[in-house]
């Protein structure tokens, strides 16, 4: 079966709000061969994204896109399991987590994932998580990276409230602080003083080799 045939199905398995769909779709992906970037990102990824706009548009409503969510992440707990151990040898420490009145953490799993495959050590907070939180985790264990997701136009002020905490503190320079989550863009990371945004959590893990020089 061509990849194209797996990420259709996925996209599919997540247009029905089929959970059995989307994990049995997703173990005969990997067992075929298809890396568990591919079909997570050119399936499942496609797939929830679209419901997303059929949500926008009013074509359906919050219960559907509930259940293609709780697809989405049992799809992607099999993609996670099955992607590659990273190195023994830690390239660097990430505190990463969604920040407080956000609840959406789907993006931000697959970034930690994407991280601890490439051989970083992750420290995921959560989601719904205070400011202070992020600056007490980075501290606690000598964090090199502060990741935050937001996903709501509402709670992107949060990010800018992570670095007001890390300036309090007089932390700022100790930690570079990276965002994303869909409307966050290069020039609002700009705009509150972010080290990098990162389109997706390839371009995460990325951009966070550049910042610590590790490639
Ligand atoms: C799935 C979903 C949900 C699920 C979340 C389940 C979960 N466990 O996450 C549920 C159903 C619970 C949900 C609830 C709500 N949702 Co919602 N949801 C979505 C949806 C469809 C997809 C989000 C998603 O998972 N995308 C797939 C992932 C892979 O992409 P991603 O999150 O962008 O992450 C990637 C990158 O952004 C990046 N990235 C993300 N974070 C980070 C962090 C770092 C550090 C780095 C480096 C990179 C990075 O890497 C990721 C992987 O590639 C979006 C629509 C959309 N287009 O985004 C709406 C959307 C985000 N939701 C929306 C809304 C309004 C809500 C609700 C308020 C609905 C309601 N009326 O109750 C609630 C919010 C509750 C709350 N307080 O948070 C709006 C937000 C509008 C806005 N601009 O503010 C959207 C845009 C839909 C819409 N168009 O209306 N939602």
């Amino acid at each position: 079966m061509a990849n194209e045939a797996f990420y259709n199905e996925a996209i599919d398995a997540l247009a029905n709000h089929d959970k059995d769909a989307a994990q049995d779709v997703a173990k005969r992906a990997i067992a075929a061969g298809v890396s568990p970037q591919n079909i997570m990102q050119n399936g499942f990824v496609v797939g929830i994204r679209k419901v997303g706009d059929q949500f926008d548009e009013g074509e359906v409503y919050l219960p559907e896109l509930m259940l293609a969510a709780a697809a989405m992440e049992a799809a992607m707990a099999i993609c996670n399991a099955a992607l590659p151990e990273g190195e023994n040898e830690t390239r660097g420490v990430i505190v990463i987590g969604t920040v407080e009145g956000d609840i959406h953490d789907i993006g931000k799993a697959i970034v930690c994932a994407y991280m601890r495959a490439n051989g970083f050590e992750v420290h995921d907070l959560g989601r719904d998580v205070p400011v202070e939180a992020f600056v007490d985790k980075a501290e606690e264990v000598n964090a090199d990276v502060i990741g935050a997701s937001a996903l709501l136009t509402a709670t992107m002020r949060k990010q800018a409230e992570i670095l007001a905490e890390l300036n309090d503190r007089g932390l700022r320079d100790k930690y570079k602080f990276v965002v994303g989550g869909a409307p966050c863009t290069q020039e609002y990371a700009d705009s509150i003083g972010a080290d990098a945004y990162a389109a997706d959590a390839s371009d995460g893990v990325r951009k966070i080799e550049e910042l610590l020089g590790v490639k």
